[in-house]
Order: structure tokens, then C-alpha cells, then sequence
């Protein structure tokens, strides 16, 4: 007997809702494949800052570039957490945090959020703004920008702006 539908349109259907569609001839992540056993990717980020300290009658900004290595992901190493933080005028201080990883379908997942702290000084634990997670996700060999910002939200108007690059180079 001939079915209405191919076996296949079916099991695409009820895959949909599971988020999946397994048939041959859907797209594959095809650019990972050369990403084997014991290879690495080194990630490196490129990240500008522009920190503004709210004063009472001016905002007094600090812009500073940050070139630096994240670190390696790939099959011995799959997580890390790095911070890379800057402090303008003595008291307001952007922390850019990095959390990398490797997918289960070996691809670089990275995500990147930016922290505000404000008080006495530049070593203050008084966190007083933090966006989302970001979420990026690349090939061995890709690359990708973006821009956060984020606002004292306790106090002032305190104001911290990132712009960077995160580079997954391969590293073999
Ligand atoms: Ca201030
Ligand atoms: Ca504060």
C-alpha cells in the first residue's frame, strides 16, 4: 500500500517538536569535521571598553583596548571560565566574563556577559549592573563581533560598553 506521506515527511514532522530533524539530506554542521581527536582551538578575543564614571555635573569616560588568549577547548580541555575586567576613574570597574565550552557535536560554544561593579574603589565586590548570557557558537577557524552594554542599575548612571571579537583559531 502507498502512503500519503513518505516515512520520511513523517519522522520530520514529529521531529520538529523535538527540536530535530534526522533525515538524510538535511543540513550538517559540515565545517567541525576536520576538528579530530587531540586537536585544539585556541580562543582569543580583542575587546574595547568604554567605562563611564557618573560624577554629579560630568561623566568622566575611560576607553582602553584588551588584546587576550581565553584559552584552548577541545577534546582534553571542555570548559573554562575567564574574566577580564577594566576600571575607569578609580571606582567603576567592566568585567567581561567568558564561559567556553565544547558541544557534544564538537563546536566551540562560548558565552560572554558584562558585569558592572561600583564603590570605593576599583577592587569593590559591589555588583551593580550584569546583562544575559550571550550565547555564541563557532567552527575551528571562525570568528564573530558584538557589543554589550550594561547600566548601574542600583545607583548613578554609571555606564560600561564593550565591543569585541572572539576568534576560535585552530590551534594545529
Ligand atoms: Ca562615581
Ligand atoms: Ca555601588
Amino acid at each position: 500500500m502507498n502512503l500519503p506521506i513518505s516515512l520520511c515527511s513523517r519522522l520530520a514532522a514529529l521531529a520538529v517538536a523535538a527540536g530535530a530533524v534526522l533525515c538524510a539530506g538535511a543540513p550538517a554542521a559540515s565545517a567541525a569535521d576536520n576538528w579530530q581527536p587531540g586537536q585544539n582551538v585556541l580562543l582569543k578575543t580583542n575587546i574595547n571598553y568604554a567605562i563611564d564614571d557618573d560624577e554629579y555635573w560630568y561623566k568622566n569616560r575611560t576607553s582602553i583596548n584588551v588584546k587576550s588568549n581565553l584559552g584552548f577547548l577541545g577534546y582534553n580541555t571542555k570548559s573554562w571560565t575567564k574574566k577580564i575586567s577594566r576600571c575607569g576613574s578609580d571606582e567603576v570597574r567592566a568585567e567581561l566574563e567568558f564561559l567556553g565550552s565544547t558541544s557534544w557535536t564538537q563546536r566551540v560554544v562560548v558565552k560572554v556577559r558584562l558585569n558592572l561593579y561600583e564603590g570605593a574603589s576599583c577592587d569593590t565586590q559591589d555588583l551593580d549592573g550584569q546583562t544575559m548570557w550571550h550565547t555564541y557558537v563557532l567552527d575551528p577557524g571562525q570568528s564573530v563581533q558584538d557589543d554589550i552594554e550594561v547600566w548601574n542599575g542600583a545607583e548613578g548612571g554609571d555606564y560600561a560598553w564593550t565591543g569585541f571579537d572572539i576568534y576560535a583559531q585552530k590551534a594545529w
